[in-house]
Parts: C-alpha cells; structure tokens; sequence
C-alpha cells in the first residue's frame, strides 16, 4: 500500500504549505482526506480501476483529481507550484517540533527567518524579543526545538502513524511462508499514545531468510544493524524498526520481554527471583528447569500470575491488582454497541449516511450517530429530520438504528439545547479555556451529552494536567468525554482516562475521522483502565420515545 502513504503524505504537504499561506479552510479538507487514505485497508489503485476514489471519505472532486494525477504520472503538479513557491528552509522550519506553518509564516513574514539554523540566529541574538505572541516561554520552547533538529535522536511518533506503518510491514512479512508466529511488542503492543520505535517478534523456519525479506523491504531507507536472527533499519518517513527472530519455545518470554514496559519487567523479575525463578527473554527457569517461554499466558502462570493485557503493563498497580486476583475486565472492542462521532460533509450528507449505514451494518453495530454542527447547517433540525427519512429508505440489512447528535461549543451551548427534542444527544466540543457551562442532562437514562476535547497543545502541562478541569466538570455533569485513535492531542490521553474512570465518569470511544481505528482508541480505553461500565458506547440508548415530536 505503499501508493496510499504516497498520496497522503503529499496532501499532507499541500495542507501544510497551505497553510503557511494563510488559506483557511482547504487545508483541513487536505488533512481530512489523508487521514483517510491512511486508514484505508487497500490500496488506492484499487479503489481507482473500481471507479471508486470518492467514496473515500474527504476526498472530493479537487482532490480526486490530484489523487488520479498522482496515481499516473507520479507527480502533483499543484503541490509542486506550491512548494516553489516557498523556500525550502521555510518547509524545513515548519516541521520542527512545536513550530507549526502558522508561526512559521509569520517567522518568515515579519522576520525573514526562512530556515531552522537562521532561526536558531535569530533567539541568540535576540532577534524575537518584543515580537507580539512570542513570549519568553515560546521562545524557549522555539530554541529547544532548533537544538533538538540537530540531535540524532528522533522525534517520537504519535500511536497511529506508527500503527500504520508497523502494520504495513506486519502484513507484507506475514505472507511468507517460513514465518510463523508474528507479533507487534514494545510500547505499540501496549499502545502506548507516543511511540519511540517499533519492536517486532517473529518465529521462522529460516530465520536468515525472513531477516533477508525485511532487510529489503520496499519502505526501508536504511540498514542499521543486520545480523542472523536480529535486523535494525529505519523506514520512511525515519522511523526505526526493530525485528528479533527467536526460538519458538522462547516466543512467549520474549514477547513478554520485549513488550515491556521496562518497569513492569523489572518488578516481574523482581517477583521472580522472590519466588526462586529467573526470567529472561528466553522463558523462566526453576534451576536447570524451563519452567515457562512457549507464550506469555504460560510465563506469567510460571510467576503464579494471570496474563495481564499488554495495554496496562506500566507498574500502574497491575501486578499488585493480577497477584490479587483483581485484574479489571477491560472493554474489548467486540463490546462497542455504536458509534456517535461521524461528521457528514456538507452536500452529501446522505450519501455518507448510507456509507455509514452499510459499514454499521457489517460490523454488527447496534447504531450508529451522525452529528450535525450549526456551522454545518443552516437549519440542522430540518436536516435531522431529512435524514431520518432518508434513513428509513435505505435498504440495508440489518440497519442499525440512526441517532442524530447536536454539535455545539462549549460556549454557544445552552440549558436549553439539553431537552431539545430533534436531537438524540449533544456533543459539546469543549477548547483549552476553563469549563463556563455546566448543562445538566436528563436525569433518566444514560448521559446524553458527549464532550469532545481539543485541548491547546501548547504550553508545559501535560495532557493529564490540561484535562483535569474537564475531568471534574464531565463526571459532575454526566458528561461522556470522547476518546479518539488520536490520543491526548484529539481527546484524553490514558491518564485522563484512568482519572476519570476513578472519579465514576464516563468515555466514548469513537475510531476517528476516517473511521479506521477504532481498535486504537479502545486500546487507549484499555490503557487507561476502562471497562464496558465505563463506557457510554458499549450500551444501547433508551429506546426511541414514541412521542417525541420531530419536525416532518
Ligand atoms: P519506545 O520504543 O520508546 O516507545 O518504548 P518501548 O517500551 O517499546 O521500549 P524499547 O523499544 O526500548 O524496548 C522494548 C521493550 O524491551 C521494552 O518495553 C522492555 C524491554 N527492554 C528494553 N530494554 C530493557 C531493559 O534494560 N530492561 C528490561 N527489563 N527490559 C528492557
Ligand atoms: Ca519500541
Ligand atoms: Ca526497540
């Protein structure tokens, strides 16, 4: 699928640079589409020969028709004009971390900055003390970020995109034949929400071979270690993959090895030796005995331990709660009733509807919710009401149920909207200011009211400090805030998570725009502890009320 990352990373380009130019609304539209073409489970060439490029989601005429460009001719010639231009220093300087295409522009525009070490010029001499918008704090972070461009360690990467990437190369090594057993570990197989590099595991009839296959992969751009049964390289876009091959009757141990973390291992060696055992990488020995490797449910019942899920394995209380027998039972995503965070774009908003319905009804959902913003319709009762029509019409089997929500900021919302009776539940899109509006819902029934978070990724506090506010005002108001594949930078992190599960709040876990992964932000649930109690989407809503009066 190599063409999918292709594409997307050009529309990705495209946004930036438009970005960069002040345009305001097209490069989200870019984003968007993306976002989607990496999450899609097949390759965009396919979609192309079926005639079937927009029915991606986000991908509208504009960008079909740079998507087709591409897919023949290998180039877009629109990102090309855009990228002349802007010198190349300026593109470099918005990837920096922290440094995104807006103050890049202004960087450029007000100070002529038009690269990473002209900017690092630029704090030495003071260059950007007295510029509005560039306090102290910023230009710490600014100088920390032109330092860290230097240093060889690289950035790390959020979940998902390291996600795609570990699953593109998973997919391609298990077609061969002489692999066996193949796992993602390390902090990706614990999902944790930032990855530092991706851990592979494999078994093999010929393990030189299947180092041979993944030395030479198509995305790797460099070798960094290569030996018989262990290979290091780093693949586009710079990220560094490790692949251990080991014997099958270790497999067990070194995926519980190399899953980590490095403090649960600790502790769990700890254990070990208090109990007269050893573990390594190659399984547990009483003695000269081996008394567990072949799988991890068999190394940790060698440590009188049940299996512990790889998503919790952070000496957060885990190995006190399994020795206890008090392991939680955490959400899985077979347990997701329904989903209540899909947008409709403006204009084919049926169309999308009924994309939904097909793809609700093949993942057995019992419903599905579409939302709709007062920015996005001019009258979004009347458009409820068309599409609960349209809906009825659709002729897909079994059809989930339709639930219509409201989207609304924080700010805009009133007492009012709780009870407005066109709508089956708010989202209250909530910004990095301090809560202002408590809205109560209907004491019957489950909440009604979803929170979404787009918290200011800027600043020092971590993302659990910046939702801590919202923690409190979401479990006093029966307020469901949203976990997204995208983690703390689109929703709670799984310190936000755990704080608010213990506080008896609640989460919806929703896959994220392109709807692919909502495996990942059940895996973020998981990390934070969540089980199907404390999730608003692994139940069924109150049934339709008869009498609910809906505009016709
Ligand atoms: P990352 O890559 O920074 O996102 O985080 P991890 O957890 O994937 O760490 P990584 O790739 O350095 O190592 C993978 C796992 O191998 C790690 O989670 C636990 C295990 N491991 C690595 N080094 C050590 C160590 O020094 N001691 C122990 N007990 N385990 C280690
Ligand atoms: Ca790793
Ligand atoms: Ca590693």
């Amino acid at each position: 699928m190599s063409s999918n990352t292709e594409v997307a990373e050009r529309l990705q380009r495209i946004a930036d640079l438009l970005d960069l130019k002040a345009e305001k609304f097209k490069p989200e539209a870019y984003r968007r589409a993306a976002r989607s073409i990496l999450g899609l489970g097949e390759d965009l060439t396919a979609f192309r020969s079926r005639g079937q490029l927009d029915e991606i989601p986000g991908v509208g005429e504009a960008i079909r028709k740079k998507i087709e460009e591409y897919l023949t001719t290998g180039r877009i010639e629109y990102l090309e004009r855009l990228t002349a231009e802007v010198p190349p220093g300026v593109v470099e300087l918005m990837g920096l971390p922290g440094l995104g295409p807006k103050t890049a522009a202004r960087l450029f525009g007000e100070l002529g900055v038009s690269s990473p070490a002209e900017l690092g010029d630029a704090i030495g001499t003071g260059g950007l003390n007295g510029l509005a918008g560039f306090g102290p704090r910023k230009i710490a972070l600014l100088k920390e970020a032109v330092e860290g461009a230097r240093a060889v360690s690289p950035a790390r990467r959020p979940l998902r995109e390291a996600w795609t990437i570990a699953e593109r190369i998973r997919r391609a090594l298990a077609e061969r034949t002489e692999v066996r057993e193949l796992e993602i570990a390390g902090s990706l197989r614990r999902r944790r929400e930032t990855i530092g590099d991706i851990d592979l595991l494999a078994t093999s009839t010929d393990p030189p071979a299947t180092i041979g296959v993944f030395a030479a992969l198509p995305e790797v751009r460099k070798v960094v270690m290569k030996g018989p049964t262990k290979c290091t390289v780093v693949v586009e876009p710079g990220v560094q993959v490790d692949l251990r091959v080991v014997a099958p009757g270790s497999f067990g141990a070194a995926l519980q090895y190399f899953t980590g973390s490095k403090d649960h291992n600790i502790k769990l060696r700890t254990r070990a030796r208090d109990l007269g055992l050893k573990i390594n990488e190659y399984g547990v020995d009483r003695g000269e005995v081996r008394v567990g490797g072949r799988d991890e449910t068999e190394v940790y019942a060698a440590l009188g331990l049940p299996w512990i899920p790889p998503e919790i394995r952070e000496d957060r209380g885990e190995l006190e709660a399994a020795a206890a027998g008090e392991l939680p039972d955490l959400i899985e995503a077979g347990q997701i009733r329904g989903t209540l965070h899909h947008h409709l774009p403006p204009g084919a908003e049926e169309a999308e509807l009924a994309l939904l319905a097909r793809e609700g009804a093949r993942q057995g959902a019992a419903y599905v919710g579409a939302v709709l913003g007062p920015g996005e319709a001019a009258h979004p009762g009347d458009l409820a009401g068309a599409l609960r029509r349209a809906w009825a019409q659709l002729a897909v089997v079994p059809r989930p149920r339709l639930l219509i929500g409201l989207e609304l900021s924080i700010e805009g919302a009133s007492p009012g909207d709780a009870s407005r009776s066109d709508f089956d539940y708010l989202v209250l899109r909530a910004g990095a200011s301090a809560p202002r509006v408590g809205l109560r819902p209907p004491q019957e029934g489950p909440p009604r009211f979803v929170g979404h978070l787009a918290l200011d990724p800027g600043g020092t506090a971590t993302p659990a400090e910046r939702a801590t506010p919202w923690i409190r005002w979401a479990s006093e108001n029966r307020v469901a805030l949203e976990v997204t594949p995208d983690g703390p930078t689109d929703g709670l992190d799984s310190n936000g998570i755990r704080a608010l599960v213990e506080v008896g709040g609640e989460i919806v876990v929703s896959p994220g725009p392109d709807r692919g992964a909502l495996g990942l932000a059940v895996g973020l649930a998981r990390r934070g502890w969540a089980t199907s109690r404390h999730v608003l989407n692994a139940r069924d809503p109150p049934p339709p009320a008869p009498e609910r009066s809906r505009p016709t």
